[in-house]
């Protein structure tokens, strides 16, 4: 099986895209290691601080975030970094090509109960010779050239997508090396899953409660068929099983804090995750418009998403747009 570097050269990615994605699988590989320390390390638990999202951080969300900033700065090929857990941007190499946005640990409140965490990484071009602030960020996901995420799971496994379809690479432990495992991830277009967090459901607008309900419904109901639920309390697993076995997860604006277009950020999450599914022939859409069409306005921006196969996030978008 080709390790990593070997399939990305191989298929004519640029030198420099390949080192900066490469030192991305070394940080992560170094993650995963700390993740499978876990209580013998005493690294699991609150870090006790609050970060850009008023989230408390978890002792793995600083780790995770230090040794990300740490390997892809010293790289040279990054101009600056965006993080979940940084309030601003954090400046590079001036004569780097890269610009990198990253969630360094999502799905922190599944750290202390060993279950799925992953690391989401996107990735633009840095434009040359002009001086690097929080608006060199701000461009549409359709202009990432590469996007991917660690999964953190029984095996450790990266997916990735360099606008040529999506490939997915599992770690051998034996050589410590992110061999290729499938190349060429399409989602099933028929969907039987759906991952929502049903909590939140009375504060949800109300397409979106009747999407769900004719979903609940099963083959009694208007969809005449049964469906399935799971919610994995982290994106980068349920976007995992989604590219594995088809599905549609949904995160959608809801009522508790209503001035935020929704739970998820579009730079380290939406943005890279959209590309993803786009690229294994999916899609991903806001209640009103695809994901990587978006103008970003700040680097910590929110907003809604529905994302999976095809036909049905076009059916899910379609209660929304009928309302
Ligand atoms: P954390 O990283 O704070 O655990 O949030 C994870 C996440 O951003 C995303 O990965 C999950 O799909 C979603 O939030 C889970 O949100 P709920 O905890 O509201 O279900």
């Amino acid at each position: 099986m080709q390790p990593l570097r070997q399939y990305l050269a191989t298929n004519n990615i640029e030198p420099s895209l390949i080192t900066l994605i490469d030192v991305l699988a070394i940080a992560c590989k170094d993650i995963a290691f700390r993740l499978q320390q876990g209580a013998m390390s005493g690294i699991l638990g609150s870090a006790g601080e609050e970060n850009v999202q008023g989230e408390t951080q978890k002792k793995l969300d600083v780790i995770s975030n230090d040794l990300l900033k740490n390997y892809l700065l010293a790289s040279g090929v990054v101009k600056a970094l965006a993080s979940e857990e940084e309030e601003t941007i954090v400046s590079g190499n001036e004569a780097g090509s890269y610009l990198v946005c990253f969630d360094p640990l999502d799905g922190s409140s599944n750290i202390d109960i060993n279950s799925m965490v992953g690391t989401i990484f996107s990735i633009f071009s840095a434009a040359e010779g002009s001086a690097v602030n929080e608006k060199s960020f701000l461009q549409p996901g359709r202009q990432q050239l590469a996007a991917g995420y660690v999964l953190y799971g029984p095996s450790v496994m990266l997916v990735l997508t360099t606008g040529d379809g999506v490939q997915m690479y599992t770690l051998d432990q034996r050589i410590g090396e992110f061999v290729l495992t499938n190349d060429h991830v399409v989602i099933p277009e028929e969907t039987k899953e759906f991952a929502v967090n049903m909590s939140n459901q009375r504060f949800w607008a109300e397409p979106k409660q009747r999407y769900v309900e004719d979903l609940l419904a099963g083959s009694e109901g208007p969809r005449a068929k049964n469906f399935n639920m799971r919610w994995m309390a982290a994106m980068v697993a349920d976007v995992h099983r989604i590219l594995c076995r088809g599905g549609i997860f949904t995160y959608p604006w809801d009522s508790r804090d209503p001035d935020k277009a929704g739970k998820l950020r579009l730079m380290y999450e939406a943005n890279p995750m959209g590309f993803l599914v786009e690229q294994a022939g999916g899609k991903a859409y806001t209640d009103k418009m695809p994901i990587l069409d978006i103008e970003p306005e700040h680097i910590h921006q929110r907003v809604p998403v529905f994302l999976g196969a095809a036909n049905e996030v076009t059916t899910c978008v379609e209660y929304h747009q009928s309302s």
